[in-house]
């Protein structure tokens, strides 16, 4: 193991280099251990303070997964989640609806501080989400896949823009698939990375549709919805104004990454409408069955961690005619 890992940790900036010696500059791509030379302990400050951030408070690992989905899925994995409007008002991405409760803004700028400490104006921020969001997941005993690296930030963050992007929680199979599609991500990636709701929570705002006025019928709730758990639902979540009351998406382990996620929603449990729709279409229902049963652990780690690398590419700002290395993550240079 020791002797696998230090190859691996020799040959992997060696192939960095021959990508990168290869490739012309217009056409970068991201690449494994691309601050080898210009930041060499980049990975390791981001792993350490990570893990002193979750230490300190374990349920900010989601948030911080959550995070890089919704600045990749806007504009491409360019940071532009991070950003504050420059004029004070609301308008950027991180202030539109889906977005308004993103958490961990706070612990991405303490890591990016470390990383400026050491190494100036090297490490983008949109690196640091790609970096922080696996390593949560990592610390969350969920499974570990390799980063490539060269992200660069963007300069536009826009909150209407980010409310057309992310995919809504009331979305059913064809419009999730089209908006995943955009990003590169396809069926089979819809049902693998909504394995990630196997942590975290939700406002009840995001869900409370579900439960009262849905449709006459059904008593106004959400017929996909097992009737049993609305009840307890109800009882949690008074009402569609209920900004305050927190659920889980895998009541039971949602500081755990596992598959039990995928056992709620093959028992009609799924929290959000676009859980519940992975049922409705013959690709994803077949993948969460199969997780559900328990016997897949492996196989979806081994998934996640493929198409969290695929997200990862999704838009990305690479070489030195693009985008800028952010000193503050929240704020452009
Ligand atoms: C399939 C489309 C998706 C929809 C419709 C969706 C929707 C949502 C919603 C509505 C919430 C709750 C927000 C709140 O009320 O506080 C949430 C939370 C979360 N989502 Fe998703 N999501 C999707 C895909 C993803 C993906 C691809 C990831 C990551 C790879 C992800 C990771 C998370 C995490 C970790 C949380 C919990 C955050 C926390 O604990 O604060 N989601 N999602
Ligand atoms: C990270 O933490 C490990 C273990 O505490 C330590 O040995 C290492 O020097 C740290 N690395 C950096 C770059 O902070
Ligand atoms: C119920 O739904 C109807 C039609 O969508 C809407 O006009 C009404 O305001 C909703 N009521 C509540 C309490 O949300
Ligand atoms: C980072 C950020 O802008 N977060 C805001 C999200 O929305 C809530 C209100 O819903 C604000 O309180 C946060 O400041």
């Amino acid at each position: 193991m020791a002797f696998r890992s230090c190859l691996v940790r020799l040959l992997l900036p060696m192939a960095a280099l021959l990508l990168l010696a290869a490739s012309s500059p217009a056409a970068a791509q991201l690449v494994a251990g691309y601050y080898s030379k210009t930041c060499p302990d980049a990975e390791a400050i981001v792993r350490n303070e990570t893990e002193k951030i979750i230490a300190a408070a374990p349920s900010l690992a989601g948030p911080l997964l959550r995070l890089h989905f919704h600045d990749c899925f806007v504009r491409g994995c360019d940071a532009s989640v991070l950003l504050d409007d420059p004029n004070g008002g609301n308008k950027a991405e991180k202030d539109a609806k889906p977005n308004r409760s993103l958490r961990g803004f706070g612990s991405v700028e303490r890591v990016k501080a470390k990383l400026e400490a050491a190494c100036p104006s090297t490490v983008s921020c949109a690196d640091v989400l790609a970096l922080m969001a696996r390593d949560a997941v990592v610390l969350a005993k969920g499974p570990s896949w390799p980063v490539a690296l060269g992200r660069r930030d963007g300069r536009v963050s826009s909150a209407t823009e980010a409310a057309d992007s992310l995919p809504p929680a009331f979305g059913d199979v064809p419009l999730l698939a089209k908006i995943f599609a955009a990003n590169g991500l396809d069926l089979k990636d819809l049902a693998v990375l909504s394995g990630a709701h196997t942590l975290g929570t939700a406002h009840c705002p995001s869900y409370a549709g579900r439960l009262y006025n849905f449709s006459s019928a059904y008593g106004g709730a959400d017929p996909s919805l097992d009737s049993e758990y609305a009840d307890r639902l109800r009882t949690r979540c008074g009402s569609v104004d209920d900004t305050a009351t927190l659920s889980e998406m895998d009541p039971g382990s949602y500081k755990t990454f596992d598959t039990s996620y995928y056992r709620h929603v093959a028992k009609r449990r799924g929290l959000f409408q676009s859980d519940a729709a992975l049922l409705a279409d013959a690709t994803t229902r077949e993948y969460v069955l199969r997780m559900a049963t328990g016997r897949f652990d492996g196989v979806f780690f081994q998934d996640f961690g493929e198409s969290m690398i695929k997200m990862g590419n999704a838009g990305v700002l690479t070489g030195a005619a693009q985008g800028e290395i952010r000193k503050k993550c929240y704020i452009v240079n």
